[in-house]
């Protein structure tokens, strides 16, 4: 089922002024946008949480290339509100997503993949400078795996199953299963995974390090917005500062990476957040960040 975003668009109390990091609002028109293959809105009890859900039961949630416009779509919008402090992207019970389209794939020559850089607008996800939570249920395949490990916490459910089968179609990955995850489960596990195509379930995949978190299926979707609540309580600001930290250390050396945090820790000296932060804990209170 389409949605419409007129309803997501009505925030659940009057958005704050546009801050350092985040622009006002898109605003749509009154007929809203239809997505075709996702469902997208806000969740949680300060409506602080975007959720988008992929939606093409029917091929099991197979990555087209519309899917993936709208996807970036979705996460421009959510990127762009500053009442979103955290997204959570996940599936259907079945499939968080089967891989790329196949069938879309089928008849692509070298020179149309190549010359047109094909599906290389993939990657929005990992760009994306708020938190993204992946809730993972069912099959997590190929571009599905992918997505996944484009975003900064993956939780499964205890069904889910992880896979870069690409090999067993005569491809290899091309989204980042030989890179990410390589370097969050290692040469061995990953090299098995991408030769064989074989897959692992939500416990292997935890014990490897590719999911933090396992719960019952029906309670995963939940439990990544709680998670998404909580990450949205903090400083928008500082939080959008200790994720670049933490990624910078897949892209740089040691040395680099902790003068980079050094440089990022003594920014948030320069935030009225870090002073809020600190005044709470030691006036015993909470601390009521404003995102400056
Ligand atoms: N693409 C297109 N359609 C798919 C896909 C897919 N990846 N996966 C499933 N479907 C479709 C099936 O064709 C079927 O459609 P129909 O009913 O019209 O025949 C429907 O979904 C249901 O699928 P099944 O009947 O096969 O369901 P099962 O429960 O029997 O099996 C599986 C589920 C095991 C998930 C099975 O469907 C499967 O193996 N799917 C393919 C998995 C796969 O190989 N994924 C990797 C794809 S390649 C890739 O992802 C490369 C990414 C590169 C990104 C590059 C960016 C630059």
């Amino acid at each position: 089922m389409a949605v419409a975003l007129r309803a997501l668009l009505r925030p659940a109390r009057a958005p704050a002024p546009a801050r350092l990091l985040l622009r006002a609002p898109i605003r749509l028109s009154s007929a809203g946008t239809q997505f075709q293959y996702l469902m997208v809105e806000k969740k949680g009890a300060k409506q602080n949480v975007g959720v988008i859900q992929l939606n093409r039961p029917k091929a099991l949630n197979a990555l087209c290339d519309g899917l993936m416009n709208e996807m970036n779509q979705a996460l421009d919008f959510f990127e762009k509100d500053p009442d979103v402090g955290a997204i959570v992207i996940t599936g259907s019970e079945k499939a968080f997503a089967a891989g790329a389209d196949i069938k879309e794939m089928q008849n692509r020559t070298f020179q149309e993949c190549y010359g047109g850089s094909f599906l290389a607008h993939w990657n929005r996800v990992s760009l994306v400078r708020k938190p993204v939570i992946a809730a993972v249920n069912g099959y997590a395949l190929g571009g599905g795996c992918e997505l996944a490990m484009m975003c900064d916490i993956i939780y499964a459910g205890e069904k889910a199953q992880f896979g870069q089968p690409e090999i067993l179609l005569g491809t290899i990955p091309g989204a980042g299963g030989t890179q990410r995850l390589t370097r969050t489960v290692g040469k061995s596990l990953a090299m098995e995974m991408v030769l064989t195509g074989d897959r692992i379930s939500a416990q292997e995949a935890k014990e490897a390090g590719l999911v933090s978190k396992i719960y019952p299926t029906e309670k995963l979707l939940e439990e990544a917005i709680s998670c998404g609540e909580k990450i949205a309580g903090n400083s928008k600001l500082v939080t959008a500062m200790a994720k670049e930290a933490v990624n910078a250390a897949f892209e740089m050396t040691l040395t680099e990476g902790n003068k980079m945090e050094k440089r990022l820790f003594y920014a948030t000296f320069a935030t009225d957040d870090r002073k809020e932060g600190m005044a709470a804990f030691v006036e015993k209170r909470k601390a009521n960040f404003t995102d400056h």
